[in-house]
């Protein structure tokens, strides 16, 4: 039985992995969720497993929800809050792994305490591993918790590399779907606007992550992902748009064979896989018809109309406090594009003005990563005023 510490569980990832995690009841228990806010889900999500915790934001949340389900005599949960909260459920010798879907880089604090806790981290929170990849590398080693990537495209790559050794591995191929602008002409960008640039053509998901798909953000994200998950240069992670997004991603060996991992586009896979792994739950989802997906195609990626795909290589390249720093001010931008306050363009326009203006340093421990994440959202701020 592995017992789950679902963070992020009202979110599109948190309720998969709370169905997943009932259709396994032999295998699997949510012993503590997490949310932003209380809400009718979490509160169905409460009564529905009677959780040892169930951790908010806030303390007001966190004494609302007690409230609203103080009068349900046989809950036996324990409403916490903030990051003491975290770490008190964390510590509970009967968690075994933290399901980090927590959006955006809220979820940073989540992966550290977890991993500095011992518990394996199935993190589909890819903002923490981009703003902390190497201290929370040097956490999970000090501790031998295991991190388990639940962002599709990371857990195709963490299926393939299974097929080979590391040294052997020539390089990552990440695929993209595109989003919904991949066909658009770049003179149309300055007319998109947030409604249009939520509509993803192939998965359901939060805001942010969408927008991030639109921008090409997301795929940006995922390349410091990928170098910090599996220990690979920046110039061996190549990106390959793929509309039909029935590749997941792909890994290149040096004797010339490539391993696919295909399926469905449904986060279940993924989720499953983490939870299971190294087995795999029978009967997870649908498999893929080949007959019935028809032809898949490919094509190199345009970086000049989506330019996060090279800002984020460079804020890679760069290091130290640098990806940070990018992944940071494009959640900053995101929020303000999805507010109406600027255009699609710009949010990668000020991204690269952050970056220029921003002076890295080494990151040795967390408060090192908040300190860029403060700086980001400062010189951020000095973007607007003028
Ligand atoms: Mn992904």
């Amino acid at each position: 039985m592995r017992n789950i510490f679902l963070a992020g569980s009202t979110g599109s990832i948190g309720k998969s992995a709370f169905e997943v995690a009932l259709s396994y009841p032999e295998k699997l228990c949510v012993r503590a969720v997490a949310a932003g806010h209380f809400s009718a889900e979490l509160k169905r999500q409460i009564l529905d497993v009677n959780p040892s915790y169930c951790v908010l934001p806030l303390k007001s949340e966190s004494d609302r929800a007690g409230d609203a389900l103080k009068r349900f005599g046989n809950i036996k949960t324990k409403f916490l809050s903030g990051d003491e909260g975290f770490k008190e459920a964390i510590e509970d010798g009967d968690i075994n792994v933290v399901l980090n879907a927590v959006g955006g880089s809220a979820g940073l604090m989540l992966s550290y305490l977890s991993l500095v806790a011992g518990k394996d981290l199935a993190l589909a929170n890819k903002e923490s591993m981009v703003m902390a990849g190497g201290i929370l590398n040097r956490a999970a080693s000090a501790s031998k918790a295991k991190i388990i990537p639940v962002d599709s495209e990371h857990s195709a790559l963490f299926q393939c590399l299974g097929c080979g050794k590391k040294t052997d591995v020539k390089k990552l191929i990440l695929t993209a779907s595109g989003g919904p602008f991949y066909n658009m002409n770049k003179t149309e960008f300055q007319k998109i606007t947030p409604v249009m640039a939520l509509n993803h053509p192939k998965w359901k998901m939060g805001k942010k992550i969408t927008i991030d798909s639109s921008t090409l953000a997301n795929k940006g994200l995922e390349i410091i992902e990928a170098h910090y998950l599996f220990d690979i240069d920046e110039k061996d992670i190549e990106v390959l748009i793929h509309p039909q997004a029935v590749i997941h991603s792909m890994v290149e060996f040096k004797d010339g064979s490539v391993i696919a991992q295909m399926g469905r586009p449904d986060m279940k896979g993924p989720i499953g896989y983490a939870l299971s792994y190294p087995y795999r739950f029978h009967g997870l989802m649908k498999p893929l018809n080949f007959a019935e997906a028809g032809s898949i195609e490919f094509f190199a990626p345009d970086a000049e109309k989506f330019p996060f795909l090279n800002l984020a290589r460079e804020a890679l390249r760069t290091g130290k406090s640098m990806p940070a720093v990018f992944c940071e001010a494009n959640e900053f931008f995101v929020n303000l594009f999805l507010g109406e306050k600027i255009s699609f363009e710009r949010i990668s326009q000020n991204v690269e003005k952050v970056m220029q203006k921003h002076k890295p340093f080494g990151l040795m421990t967390i408060e090192d990563v908040i300190e860029a994440k403060n700086q980001a959202v400062s010189i951020s701020k000095t973007l607007l005023s003028r």
